[in-house]
């Protein structure tokens, strides 16, 4: 085992949605702990990837008219393209439909088959068609799942079974030996919690003739295998089980797999009892993060407040959101996303507090010295202020490895802060303005350098968190090309910071957002008797040009129109747009579905798709809705299809 390997994992997601911020939550929080981890000398594997089996999935692909894979291909890049435009740097990506994924699980399977630990049984029970999970009678809600709160339906069937139970005394004792193995305490507690109450053995089958889109079990081809039983040995194909022994030893001794909360069970019991069933040892640590809400609400497509991260991307960047992720909600607890507090973090924290820093110091640098930094001063020339303050850049460092070794990202970001609160008091106290109007050039050198010494240090501590803003501070202190001077362990002596070296002032790192935009009144401002006008309202309801065109009304021709079944609301139907895309509108109690076809309507056609009753929408179309009923918005000549309404 080497120690100087680090691998973490993330979910991987499913595919039968797109990507959104809980997603984007733990995929950051990964490239965080890479980054930094990379940053300080070890060898990093970071995976990420999809999860493509299973009904799930194969109902998506269903209600878009897809087979399976093409579904998956085309929902694969969401997620990839996202990543790329987060910065995130994963070493790997995996899909479960992938080749080498399907022959681990194969193998898997047939050894703990051919060990006795997979045997076949008739089963009967409650099934939850979403969750894809047996329920028994007693952990029932109500008659319905008690995980998603849907109804189940009675089953029943021959499977293939995991025998779970036979493992449970050793997961017990090895959650309680290994206090890391479960992080936080919570999780822990709870499933040792969970562990009190006889562990069931898991069904690990689908028959083919309920579920054809699955890993074919390899002793019995009328059967595909359980999509968790299949996706979470995706952790042990991508470092090479079976295929790379070195890698996978080096590797996989040191994993960390960062999860939500909502996947606490089955990566903490199903995983670890298949991992010893295999001969193989359980992941070194778990951590389950906690919850995000919107607004203060639970995220609901059926609520419409899903938060899209590429708009997010498109607003505020990919560092703003990174670090208020990980800044605003202690990892392991819940936290609520607002866009209130999302700009509040953007000016204080990031335009405030670091933009200014840089700024200002590149601002009298550039006035006193011609933006060169000085010579590095001698302990024996900086005096007790600027001591004093490198002591305090030592204590940010320490503090800040201290939290990142137990993912406690908010914490060493805050311990980050403190170090630049203390920056800018450095300024304000040490006075370089003074300095030069009193002429006291040795003493101005030696603060200017400890100051950009800081600057430096703040730059490789911010990095991990917010690279792009991390690479600006290294262009803007010219230190891009010196590689040496980006790393964790180029903090451990003070001083790397070169003296002589050329610094450039670029654009502020983190403009203000005005959240509420103002009505421009710069030039009417007074009336004519020179008197102030009232004061303006604030317009947060009024948009720009820009925002509406972003919105792409089309026009489209209803090709087709049906009830949905067993909804009194809904109407499916296939729309001419340029592109035949289907439309589910709630428009059945004012509209003969025959009364549409043929008719031209408008079309939102750049909407995400959301899924109403189980069938997918593309678009939405317009209508006013009054006391009087609703009626579609429609046009007075004869219009084609696909034009641009504006
Ligand atoms: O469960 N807050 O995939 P998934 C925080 N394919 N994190 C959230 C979140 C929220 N509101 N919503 C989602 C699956 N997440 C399986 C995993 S692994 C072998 C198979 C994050 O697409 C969080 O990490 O439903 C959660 O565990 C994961 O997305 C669930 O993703």
């Amino acid at each position: 085992m080497s120690e100087n390997t680090f691998y973490v994992t993330t979910p991987i997601y499913y595919v039968n949605d797109i990507p959104h911020i809980g997603h984007v939550y733990t995929t950051v929080a990964a490239d965080v702990i890479s980054r930094y981890m990379r940053m300080s000398g070890r060898k990093v594997m970071f995976l990420t990837g999809t999860d493509e089996h299973g009904q799930k999935v194969e109902q998506a692909a269903r209600d878009r008219g897809k087979t399976p894979q093409e579904h998956c291909d085309e929902m694969v890049v969401r997620f990839k393209d996202l990543w790329r435009r987060f910065n995130i740097s994963n070493d790997d990506f995996i899909r479960t439909t992938e080749e080498r994924h399907i022959k681990v699980v194969q193998h898997f399977l047939q050894k703990l088959f051919d060990s006795g630990d997979i045997f076949k049984s008739s089963y009967s029970g409650w099934y939850c068609v979403p969750d894809e999970r047996f329920w028994t009678e007693k952990d029932l809600d109500d008659g319905h799942c008690p995980d998603c709160g849907r109804e189940v339906v009675q089953l029943e069937e021959s499977n293939y079974f995991f025998k779970m139970s036979k493992y449970q005394d050793w997961l017990i004792k090895h959650i309680e030996d290994n206090a890391n193995f479960i992080r936080p305490e919570t999780r822990r507690n709870e499933m040792l919690g969970f562990l009190r109450n006889p562990l069931e053995d898991l069904c690990i089958s689908r028959p083919k003739s309920r579920l054809n889109w699955g890993v074919e079990i390899p002793f019995d081809t009328d059967y595909v295998t359980y999509v968790w039983f299949d996706a979470l040995i995706n952790y042990v194909t991508s470092p090479g089980y079976t295929t790379d022994d070195e890698r996978f030893a080096a590797f996989w001794p040191n994993c960390t797999h960062l999860i939500g909360k909502d996947i606490l069970t089955t990566h903490t019991i199903y995983w670890p009892t298949m991992l010893k069933g295999e001969g193989l040892a359980p992941p070194a640590r778990v951590f389950a993060h906690g919850w995000w809400t919107i607004e203060g609400h639970k995220m609901s497509k059926s609520v419409g407040n899903v938060v899209e991260p590429n708009m997010l991307l498109d607003k505020y960047g990919a560092d703003a959101i990174r670090y208020f992720l990980l800044r605003e909600v202690p990892f392991g607890l819940d936290g609520d996303f607002s866009h209130s507090a999302l700009v509040g973090r953007i000016n204080s924290d990031l335009a405030n507090d670091i933009g200014n820093l840089l700024q200002r110091s590149l601002g009298m640098l550039e006035k006193y010295r011609d933006g060169v930094i000085p010579p590095a001063p001698d302990d024996s020339e900086m005096g007790d202020l600027s001591m004093e303050f490198v002591k305090a850049s030592h204590k940010a460092v320490n503090e800040l490895d201290e939290h990142m070794a137990v993912l406690s990202f908010d914490r060493a970001l805050k311990a980050v802060w403190e170090f630049i609160g203390a920056a800018n008091k450095y300024i304000d106290s040490a006075a370089p303005w003074t300095l030069a109007k009193e002429g006291k050039e040795a003493k101005l050198d030696s603060v200017m350098y400890t100051l950009f010494e800081a600057i430096r240090q703040v730059a490789v501590m911010i990095n991990p968190f917010m690279p792009e803003t991390g690479q600006k501070m290294f262009r803007q202190l010219g230190i891009t090309q010196k590689k040496e001077l980006h790393t964790f362990t180029s903090l451990e002596i003070w001083g790397g910071l070169p003296g002589g070296t050329k610094t450039f002032r670029g654009p502020a790192l983190f403009p203000r957002i005005e959240e509420v935009q103002e009505v421009d009144v710069k030039e009417d401002k007074k009336d004519e008797g020179g008197r102030m006008k009232e004061e303006p309202q604030k317009t947060a309801n009024v948009i720009g040009i820009e925002d509406f065109a972003k919105v792409e009304l089309v026009t489209g021709k209803v090709l087709e129109a049906e009830a949905v079944p067993k909804s009194k609301k809904l109407i499916r139907m296939i729309v001419d747009t340029g592109e035949k895309r289907q439309i589910v509108a709630g428009i059945a109690e004012y509209y003969e579905p025959d009364d549409l076809v043929g008719r031209t309507i408008a079309v939102v056609g750049n909407l995400a798709p959301a899924k109403l009753m189980g069938v997918e929408s593309n678009g939405m179309l317009l209508a006013a809705h009054d006391d009087n009923g609703l009626a579609l918005v429609t046009f007075d000549k004869e219009v084609g299809v696909g034009v641009r309404i504006k």
